[in-house]
């Protein structure tokens, strides 16, 4: 048996075992990259996010030409709201809550247009769009159910913001048993700090809860036929 291509990453190698990889995009929606969605409306900077559109956008195509499941989640509510917690829905001083009309339609609610994911990154017919009601993508929904009934064993995380939906994706995913290489320049947040330091957080302590590598280390492992990727960044 041949061993399976490997990522450099911190704090070592990450495996890519053939048939057991998974893409997770994480909340790449329009509420939280788009100008009047509930990004901004709790006072961020939207286009921090924006710069991970594109290396994303490669990424994808390259998981998709290399046979990977690809899963997109979705933060966001049924129309009642009656999976919204109470507490979830008066948190901070938002200037528009869960629910209430934006200009991409309700804020955070499922079937509207803020809801769904930017153009860029559409899931294709027969992708696999998760709705979760949580920051973490296995709280309350068939995440977990789907991924071990396909054989995953390894993801590559994705995704907005880097500390809230992906850390907290990534800690419900390695108390399950997963391996997580968190894809640096295809995570976000609204905060250069906290993304500095959510990437260290994860990659710390020997890999506290996984790995952490720049998308052209990927890439080259998906596709051999690229050029090496460089060293991986100090993160
Ligand atoms: N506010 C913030 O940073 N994030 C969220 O509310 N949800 C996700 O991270 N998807």
């Amino acid at each position: 048996m041949t061993a399976p291509p490997t990522v450099p990453a911190e704090p070592g190698p990450f495996p890519l075992p053939e048939g057991r990889v998974a893409l997770l995009l994480i909340d790449m929606q329009r509420d939280f990259l788009l100008p009047g969605g509930f990004g901004e409306s709790l006072g961020n900077d939207v286009s921090q996010l924006q710069r991970v559109v594109p290396p994303l956008q490669e990424l994808l195509a390259a998981a998709r030409a290399a046979g990977l499941l690809v899963v997109h989640t979705r933060e966001g509510h049924l129309a009642d709201l009656s999976d919204c917690p109470p507490a979830k829905l008066r948190r901070g001083a938002p200037s528009k809550r869960i629910g209430d009309p934006g200009p991409y339609g309700r804020i955070l609610v499922r079937g509207e247009f803020g809801h769904d994911i930017v153009d860029e990154l559409s899931p294709l017919p027969g992708e696999a769009v998760i709705d979760k009601p949580g920051k973490g993508a296995f709280y309350a929904t068939g995440l977990g159910a789907l991924l071990e009934e396909a054989g995953i064993t390894h993801l590559l995380v994705t995704g907005v913001t880097t500390e809230v939906c992906v850390h907290t994706t990534v800690r419900e995913a390695n108390d399950r048993g997963f391996d997580c290489l968190v894809v640096a320049d295809c995570v976000g947040s609204y905060f250069p700090e906290f993304q500095r330091v959510g990437l260290q957080m994860v990659s710390a302590q020997g890999g506290i809860f996984g790995w952490v590598a720049d998308s052209a280390a990927v890439l080259s492992a998906l596709d051999p036929a690229r050029s090496p990727a460089p060293a991986p960044s100090a993160v």
